[in-house]
């Protein structure tokens, strides 16, 4: 079962995706999600111009051995670069041995936890007004968990609000938007967003919220604690997460539940705050952090510590990353909740795909494999088109995290 040729395909119906595709001498093929959101060629160039000639010839059933031989045998490890390349040749890989087996990659990894996987979905609105109504149609379209953003008054552009009628997508066409952020406003007004909320909705409903690394640990502890009375799932990255300790710091002053990782690329980036309890939720995803197989080992270590999954789920994830995060999802027993935001019509023409959305559940399907193909001649029609996501500047100018 030798990897006989291995194709990079980059598209953009309706945002950039990059696709791996390898095949196998027996014509059996299996696709990868190596999409960065705002970095998309240089994931592209390392697998074309670095990795692709390490895969021809190899084994395809040597699925955690070729993750080994990308990871260590590359020197430089880690970063997200590198990691969604590997991510990306790990997916597949499972694809191809599910094709094989004729079972989905679910089955291969110890089959059915549940019966379905719990997704969240995003609301947003510019107003209050309207981010009530937002939360209140996605509760009737069957969501049991929504996330809430807010516009802030007096903020432009806040993050996760829509400009237009369409679904929030981060990314914007030609060179990143500039963003003004005020810490002051955000903190005073968020919390009159979940009491809102709240009020009109009820409790039965599970409430998100993305902070989006944009406060300090002290002003985190803040909004966690103003935060309580409304008993959210969670609050997702409070702080920039490089300075780990910094999560001390907010655990000290409240008990609102911490999700954190969207960015983390490796089990190290999530090693302390899994081993010191101080996030409840782990937000690693297969496309960035390592595929399949490196996910499973977060997993596990976060199931020693009470730690829950909660995979990133963005428009940024292509289907195949969708579909593998469900596989990972439905057999993971310490599973918590799955972020989705659907893809544009175009993205799913591209990408057909097995998995299915009823009533606030998702499943990944029956087909072999993560059971998602692509169009290769319909990708053809959508050729790459720069974007990158907004930076934030506080009102003096000074550079804040987005
Ligand atoms: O801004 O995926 O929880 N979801 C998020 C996303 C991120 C984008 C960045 O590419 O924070 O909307
Ligand atoms: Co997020």
């Amino acid at each position: 079962m030798r990897i006989v040729d291995a194709q990079v395909i980059v598209c953009s119906p309706g945002r950039n995706f990059v696709t791996l595709k390898l095949v196998t001498e027996d014509g059996v093929h299996g696709l990868g999600d190596a999409t960065l959101n705002g970095r998309e060629l240089a994931v592209a160039s390392y697998l074309r111009d670095h990795v692709a000639p390490l895969l021809i010839g190899r084994d395809a059933r040597r699925i955690e051995d070729t993750w080994q031989y990308l990871y260590k045998g590359a020197y430089w490890r880690r970063g997200p670069v590198t990691m969604t390349a590997i991510g990306a040749v790990d997916t597949a890989l499972w694809d191809i041995l599910g094709k094989v087996a004729n079972l989905p990659v679910y089955q291969l990894l110890g089959g059915a936890s549940r019966e379905a996987v719990t997704v969240y979905a995003h609301a947003n609105g510019r107003t209050l007004d309207d981010t009530v109504a937002a939360v209140g149609r996605q509760a009737e379209a069957g969501y049991t968990a929504v996330r809430a953003q807010c516009g802030v008054p007096g903020l432009e552009h806040a993050y996760g609000i829509a400009t237009n009628d369409a679904p929030y997508e981060p990314a914007e066409k030609g060179l990143p938007p500039e963003t003004v952020w005020s810490t002051e406003r955000y903190l005073d007004f968020v919390p009159s967003v979940f009491d809102r909320l709240r009020r009109e909705l009820g409790f039965d409903l599970l409430l998100l919220h993305d902070v989006h690394h944009r406060l300090t640990p002290i002003e985190a502890g803040r909004l966690g604690r103003a935060l309580e009375p409304h008993a959210l799932f969670w609050m997702e990255d409070p702080v920039p997460a490089e300075h780990q300790e910094a999560y001390r710091i907010i655990r000290q002053h409240t008990t609102t539940p911490i999700a954190a990782g969207e960015v983390f690329n490796s089990i190290f980036d999530c090693q302390l705050l899994i081993q010191e309890g101080l996030i409840d939720y782990i937000r690693a995803t297969v496309a960035h952090a390592g595929g399949i197989s490196h996910l499973r080992r977060i997993a596990g270590l976060a199931e020693l510590h009470h730690v829950r999954t909660g995979a990133h789920g963005a428009t940024d994830l292509s289907p195949i990353a969708m579909a593998a995060a469900l596989h990972f999802d439905l057999s993971v027993h310490n599973f918590g909740i799955q972020e989705h935001m659907p893809h544009t019509a175009d993205t799913d023409r591209v990408f057909p795909h097995a998995y299915r959305f009823e009533r606030g559940f998702m499943h990944p399907g029956e087909a072999p494999g993560l059971g998602v193909e692509i169009d290769q001649g319909l990708a053809a029609t959508f050729p790459y088109d720069r974007a990158y996501l907004p930076v934030a500047r506080r009102g003096d100018g000074t550079l804040h995290s987005w």
